[in-house]
């Protein structure tokens, strides 16, 4: 089966446009993806991801970068072939995948994801997709990220997705990079939401499939993530850095309502995506630009579910550089409890101990 990952090869050059500081993450200035779906605005509505588990199949997920905890991460099987289990990523797709669906949000380390505190499970699989849905499906997963896809229909694939389906998974995928009309599969499949590219200025990526399969776009250039080098934070291109954005989203709404199908979804997203392109839906843009904070609204009110009121002025954030007085980072109390302690033991012969 021939398979890719939806990646472009990164460019050298052009870095991303910097955004306002929206979380204390060193990389929040780069993730003008995050803006550009509302989730300045969104991060403080209340959904967090807590408790949905998200599937991600890919090349793994390294827990090494500091901004996904371990105890986040269920490591599924491993069909690739590669050393490790699932919690470990020597590529760097799926790490990058990870990050932006759930990195920690103000933890001051890399970046913020869409549904910060999400769990996951993973599969490595590049070539077994159909048996890592229904590993997916079988783990508990609510929502499946494929950031993959493979140019002709395969029925255990098919079979595969419709049975995620009548579990009530929702699963996302990127609908490909070829720039041209060409379906990709799963993102083709009715049930599955595809999601194609758009760049900084919101115009669909040249690279971004188009063809019905795209059900709405997110960003696909120069999108930040988390690279496998603890604490480095990277930008890439690709519509399988788009898809990871919906993923997220779903996350928050299945928090929500656990219950959401994946019709449900796409009515969400279809009344709350911003319009691109030719008015109304267009094979390139598909339904628009998703727009968690109205999707968020739109949901609260089709299930009566509470947000916090984020219309009421806020407490100012704490400053980055804790000012004077106590506080936790202020460690001399340590210093002086060792240095009473030494004291006592040797008396009055060490009066030149210095720490
Ligand atoms: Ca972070
Ligand atoms: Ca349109």
């Amino acid at each position: 089966m021939l398979l890719v990952l939806c990646m472009v090869v990164p460019m050298l050059g052009l870095s991303a446009l910097a955004v306002d500081k929206m979380t204390n993450d060193p990389g929040s200035t780069k993730q003008w993806g995050m803006k550009a779906v509302g989730m300045d605005e969104a991060w403080a509505m209340g959904p967090t991801g807590k408790g949905v588990k998200v599937g991600i199949i890919d090349c793994g997920l390294s827990t090494l970068t500091g901004d996904i905890s371990r105890s986040r991460v269920e490591a599924g099987p491993n069909y690739t072939g590669s050393i490790g289990d699932s919690a470990t990523d020597i590529e760097g797709h799926g790490t990058f995948v990870a990050g932006i669906i759930g990195a920690e949000k103000d933890n001051r380390v890399g970046i913020a994801g869409v549904a910060p505190e999400c769990d996951f499970y993973i599969v490595k699989a590049l070539s077994d997709m159909s048996q890592a849905v229904y590993d997916c499906v079988d783990a508990g997963c609510q929502v499946i990220n494929m950031s993959m896809g493979t140019t002709y229909s395969d029925e255990a694939l098919k079979s595969a997705i419709e049975a995620a389906e009548a579990a009530g998974v929702i699963v996302v995928a990127s609908v490909g990079n070829e720039g041209d009309a060409r379906f990709n599969y799963p993102a083709a499949y009715p049930s599955v939401i595809g999601v194609g590219g758009v760049d900084q200025n919101l115009n669909v990526c040249e690279f971004s499939n188009k063809n019905d399969s795209v059900f709405v776009v997110a960003p696909g250039e120069k999108v930040a993530s988390l690279s496998l080098l603890p604490g480095v934070v990277s930008t890439m291109d690709g519509t399988s850095f788009s898809a990871p954005y919906v993923a997220g989203l779903a996350a928050l709404l299945r928090q929500m309502n656990p219950s959401m199908t994946s019709a449900e979804f796409q009515e969400i997203l279809a009344a709350t995506s911003k319009d691109l392109g030719e008015p109304g839906y267009d094979t390139a843009a598909g339904n628009g630009l998703i727009q968690v904070p109205a999707a968020l609204k739109y949901a609260a009110e089709k299930w009566g579910y509470e947000l916090n009121d984020t219309s009421a002025p806020t407490e100012p954030d704490e400053p980055d550089n804790p000012g004077t007085g106590w506080n936790i980072f202020d460690l001399s109390w340590i210093r002086n409890l060792f240095q009473s302690i030494i004291r006592s033991i040797f008396k009055n012969w060490t009066p030149n101990l210095t720490f």
